[in-house]
């Protein structure tokens, strides 16, 4: 049975074909149109699935957002340009006529992470660190999504409540300060304007301010990985995302979290799937309902 995974992100969408075999084919990706509009969003997912939809027998979904019976919900909207619901598996469901399932983006990713361990590992933790920073929780081996979706939304917990005002409407969040948003947003003067991209190239070629951003994000990444391990004592923490996975950074964190009492140290590692776990996450959620 061939799954139609996609992965909507506040960056970009992308979307491949995922077979019994866990291997990725045909991917492909697009940029997720900033937009109040569902419109918009329809119509990029409707060119993005066109050439793959008759290859597969169902359609899984990794959104950003929380995801409540089907409908994307954003608590950050402006990671989407303003756009606050989507109804995801009506949409899917009516552009396919496949049957749909939608999920977290960063809950599918922590449970494909979750199933590429070697080891007994049953407690981790997925963090995405890209447009914003989204998180998945594993515990005793159950991907905890809450009753209402938000189960695992650690980008929306408190880094400075003195820092930048988020876009869910709270002062200070992680996200509002340690995503590619956040670092992009902070950024002043000759960086100013810059998307987190580009500050991580500046940052590389020795420029001090785009430094200084990169390692405020990895601090503040480093102390939620603490408050983490503190909620939910999780043997393995696995960072994802652009950000997350960009050179260097999660050396930084490492570093940082190494500076902490004993008690909040945790296997770090980057997401064996790459930029690919959200995909296959869904899929294998997928796969788990129908087999
Ligand atoms: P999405 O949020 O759609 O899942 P990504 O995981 O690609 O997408 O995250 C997008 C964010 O990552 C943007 O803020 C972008 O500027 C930043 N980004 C993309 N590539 C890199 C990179 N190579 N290094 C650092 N940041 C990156
Ligand atoms: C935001 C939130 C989460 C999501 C996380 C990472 C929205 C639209 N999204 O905190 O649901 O998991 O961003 O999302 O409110 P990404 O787009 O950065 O992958
Ligand atoms: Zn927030």
């Amino acid at each position: 049975m061939t799954t139609l995974a996609i992965d909507i992100g506040g960056t970009k969408l992308a979307a491949a074909l995922v077979g019994e075999d866990r291997q990725i084919r045909e991917r492909r990706e697009l940029s997720t149109p900033a937009s109040k509009t569902p419109q918009a969003l329809r119509e990029a997912l409707k060119t993005l699935v066109a050439p793959l939809q008759s290859q597969a027998c169902r359609v899984a979904i990794a959104s950003t957002g929380i995801i409540r019976e089907g409908n994307l919900l954003a608590i950050n909207p402006e990671n989407l340009g303003g756009l606050l619901h989507f109804p995801l598996v009506k949409t899917l469901e009516a552009l396919t006529g496949l049957p749909t399932l939608a999920v977290n983006d960063a809950q599918a990713a922590a449970w494909a992470e979750y199933h590429a361990m070697e080891d007994e590992t049953r407690d981790m933790v997925f963090i995405t660190v890209s447009t914003g920073v989204g998180g998945g929780v594993i515990s005793g081996g159950q991907l905890i999504t809450g009753t209402g979706g938000l189960a695992g939304h650690l980008g929306h917990t408190l880094a400075d409540p003195d820092g930048p005002m988020c876009g869910c409407g709270r002062v200070g969040c992680v996200e509002a300060i340690a995503s590619g948003r956040g670092i992009a947003a902070a950024a002043q003067g000759e960086l100013a304007g810059c998307d987190a991209k580009t500050i991580f190239s500046r940052a590389e070629e020795g420029n001090e301010q785009a430094i200084r951003l990169v390692a405020h994000s990895a601090q503040v990444l480093a102390r939620l990985i603490a408050d983490t391990k503190a909620v939910t004592d999780c043997q393995r923490v696995v960072v994802g995302g652009s950000v997350g996975l960009a050179p260097g950074y999660l050396a930084q964190v490492r570093a940082c979290l190494e500076l902490m009492p004993p008690v909040y140290h945790v296997e770090l590692r980057a997401a064996h799937y790459r930029h690919d776990a959200g995909l296959l996450g869904a899929a294998l959620l997928a796969q788990g309902e129908t087999s």
